[in-house]
């Protein structure tokens, strides 16, 4: 989405919590470069997101793989920002982390907190949210894994085998474009929150 393009939801400024609300759930999206993750943020929050989109420059070249995106033109150089007010006493707040290497020193503290995650995965290039999926495990953070729609055909057990998942972890297709698709994959998730096989986070001492 172009930022030029108006947005009707409220800023943040404009859009205070209600009086009542005390439970902030925190989700955070994660997975490769050009995975959709600041797509997802933006389709799904109730307010205009804060995202930190920077235009790619030469410098990028030969760094972030744009073959398969060939219409990015800006990357995310800290992360994305969301909220979804669940009632009056919830709200979800949603922390897209960018999927580079060079940004991997943020993750460990963005992830503080978490109740869960969605690792994006393009399947095209599975083993780029590789990386995002052997973090969660060792941060014993809850996680789902949904294919974002850009037209690859993998197999669904191929894409289990290629990130070695464990089986009770749930896989789901979405487009990171559609906010009732977005919805779907955060309500997968919150359902598997709630499940006994789900792991229980552990934040570092
Ligand atoms: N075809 C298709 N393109 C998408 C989808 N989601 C995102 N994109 C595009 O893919 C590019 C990368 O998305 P972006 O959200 O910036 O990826 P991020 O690096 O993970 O934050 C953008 O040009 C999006 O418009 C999708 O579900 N299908
Ligand atoms: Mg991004």
């Amino acid at each position: 989405m172009d930022s030029a393009i108006f947005d009707p939801r409220p800023a943040r400024a404009d859009a205070p919590l209600h009086a009542d609300a005390r439970h902030g759930l925190k989700i955070v999206i994660v997975g490769g470069f050009g995975v959709g993750k600041t797509t997802m943020v933006r389709s799904i929050s109730e307010i205009r997101p804060l995202d930190t989109e920077a235009t790619m420059t030469q410098v990028s070249q030969g760094v972030d793989d744009i073959t398969l995106a060939p219409g990015k033109s800006t990357t995310t150089v800290a992360f994305d920002f969301g909220r979804i007010t669940i009632d009056a006493e919830h709200v979800l707040y949603l922390f897209g982390a960018p999927g580079q290497e060079r940004f991997w020193f943020l993750w460990d503290r963005l992830f503080t907190g978490a109740l869960g995650a969605i690792v994006l995965v393009d399947q095209r290039r599975i083993e780029d949210s590789w990386y995002a999926i052997d973090r969660l495990e060792h941060q014993r953070t809850p996680f789902i894994v949904a294919c974002n729609n850009f037209g690859g055909t993998a197999d669904p057990q191929e894409v289990r085998d290629a990130l070695d998942l464990d089986p009770h972890v749930p896989l789901v297709d979405c487009d990171a474009r559609n906010r009732d698709s977005c919805k779907r994959v955060l309500i997968e998730l919150v359902e598997y929150l709630y499940t006994p096989t789900a792991p229980v986070r552990k934040d570092p001492a």
